[in-house]
């Protein structure tokens, strides 16, 4: 995502003599204009082009995903998923587990189906299934699907392979645009949207 340049991460208000254990940048405000920033010691929610606190502290510093009909991101935590500032979850799996111990991830939050809103996996407590969720809100918002992004798709990819974290697309907006790459392959066709995930996710699915 997109800050200013001349915001030195040291005016940030976040403790200098405490490192923080996890730190999340993205939109998931629309109470102020682009993106934000937090920690898990920041004490709130951090405008990323000011520097100033603009709301309290995200009940999570974990993934990020675009569920609902808005273009800001929501919170992913766990086998959650929430709004910033909401007070009930817009979806919980109570039948799931995350990964990796306290990072509680998800096993993948991409864009996989449909419209560019991202999907999200989750394996169930006994390891029996995995379970594909998308979301059910309608958005007038037309763009891309995610998967037409290079980046996008790349950290896809890296979710499985390396550090597991949320993808990114390539815009320079703090907010998803209108301005992804127009979809090509490297083999001159129109790429099709969730091709390389459900790739990585065949195996998996297969032993359903
Ligand atoms: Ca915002
Ligand atoms: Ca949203
Ligand atoms: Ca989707």
């Amino acid at each position: 995502m997109s800050m200013t340049p001349t915001l030195a991460p040291s005016s940030w208000p976040v403790p200098p003599c405490r490192a923080p254990l996890a730190a999340v940048a993205d939109d998931i405000y629309d109470g102020n204009d682009g993106g934000e920033m937090w920690t898990n010691n920041s004490g709130s929610l951090i405008s990323a082009t000011t520097g100033k606190s603009v709301g309290s502290l995200p009940s999570s510093d974990n993934f990020v995903i675009w569920w609902d009909a808005d273009e800001a991101r929501e919170l992913e935590d766990q086998t959650s998923i929430t709004k910033y500032g909401g007070a009930t979850p817009l979806l919980t799996c109570i039948d799931c587990a995350s990964n990796n111990s306290t990072k509680a991830t998800p096993a993948l939050s991409a864009d996989l189906l449909g419209d560019w809103r991202e999907e999200i996996i989750w394996r169930e407590k006994d390891n029996s299934a995995l379970r594909l969720y998308t979301t059910t809100d309608v958005t007038t918002r037309r763009i891309y699907t995610l998967m037409h992004d290079p980046q996008y798709r790349m950290q896809v990819s890296s979710e499985q392979a390396g550090f597991n974290q949320p993808p990114h697309p390539s815009s320079t907006s703090a907010t998803i645009c209108s301005c992804l790459p127009s979809p090509t392959s490297s083999c001159g066709g129109r790429v099709r949207s969730g091709t390389m995930a459900l790739i990585v996710l065949a195996g998996r699915l297969s032993g359903r």
